[in-house]
């Protein structure tokens, strides 16, 4: 009985505070004034962003979202996980491609470790303000203009639109590109030990696929490798499709490291590719090694 009238006090009173925190509260708009985008401040923010991702091909905006709001986004991540997916297999960097036609010992086909939890866009409520924030129209438009493309949309597709990492001790993840460039993350909870985003800016090109340069990245050998602080709260954009990178491995932590995902594209109603969300809805399926046939 103790523990039921606690429990229901407790959702009572989240249900208050999901209530209180409008979506216009949701960014740090001191910092961040991305809801009024054309005022100085907002361009002069979307300038600096653009150079960062010129650079480092990363952009870091720390405190994005208030104390608050990371309290409540942690407790939504913290009702979802008796459901969250688990992937504990290896996988190649390029596993949306058919790789058969590299030998053994080639970047197409190295094999790294994911061993990861994670929660998946239909499992998010509507109200919940993980979902929230990335329905609110200012976001999508500043990271439009940061990127620099003529339209963004969020990506319609039914798992991975959202997708929530959630990293335990000697979880790790494996290294990849993204297939898209429009992925943008906000750290909810870093780990206490490990867990480093770890990536090598713009290590290929449009032309360039650079595998001697993966390969160096593989053996721990490449001078581009950087693990850039991203602490909690901390919005990331990053030009992952260009740039391989991985989560090292967690270390003693008492609480998971978890990372928010949010896909846009320039195409309205994008949907990954088949490939793409087995590997996230059927991690047990082999669709992480790549495609079996060369169409
Ligand atoms: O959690 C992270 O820091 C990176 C996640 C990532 O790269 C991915 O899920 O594609
Ligand atoms: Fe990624």
């Amino acid at each position: 009985m103790e523990f039921r009238s606690s429990l229901k006090r407790y959702y009572v009173l989240r249900g208050i505070l999901e209530h209180l925190v409008k979506v216009t509260d949701l960014v740090n708009l001191d910092s961040y004034p991305i809801q009024d985008i054309q005022s100085p401040t907002a361009q002069a923010l979307v300038t600096k962003c653009r150079q960062d991702l010129d650079k480092n091909a990363l952009c870091t905006l720390e405190n994005f979202v208030s104390p608050e709001t990371l309290m409540v986004m942690k407790t939504e991540i913290d009702d979802l996980l008796p459901s969250a997916y688990r992937a504990e297999h290896e996988r190649t960097p390029y596993s949306w491609r058919y790789n058969l036609d590299f030998p053994d010992g080639h970047p197409r086909r190295a094999l790294h470790w994911n061993r990861y939890g994670y929660l998946l866009y239909d499992q998010f409520n509507k109200m919940a303000l993980i979902s929230q924030l990335f329905e609110w129209p200012p976001l999508t438009e500043f990271v439009r203009q940061v990127l620099g493309f003529e339209t963004l949309y969020r990506t319609a597709d039914p798992y991975l639109s959202i997708v929530a990492n959630i990293m335990q001790t000697g979880d790790e993840l494996a290294w990849h590109f993204d297939t898209n460039d429009g992925v943008v993350s906000l750290m909810l909870q870093p780990a206490d030990e490990g867990g480093h985003f770890e990536y090598a800016p713009y290590i290929r090109d449009e032309v360039d696929e650079n595998y001697g340069g993966i390969q160096k990245l593989f053996e721990g050998s490449s001078s581009l490798a950087d693990q850039p602080a991203i602490e909690a709260g901390t919005f990331v954009l990053f030009k992952g499709r260009r740039s391989c990178h991985r989560v090292t491995p967690i270390g003693q932590t008492t609480h998971p490291r978890v990372n928010i995902l949010y896909s846009f594209d320039e195409r309205p109603g994008m949907v990954f590719s088949q490939a793409s969300q087995m590997e996230k809805t059927q991690p047990k399926s082999g669709a992480n090694v790549g495609l079996t046939s060369r169409t």
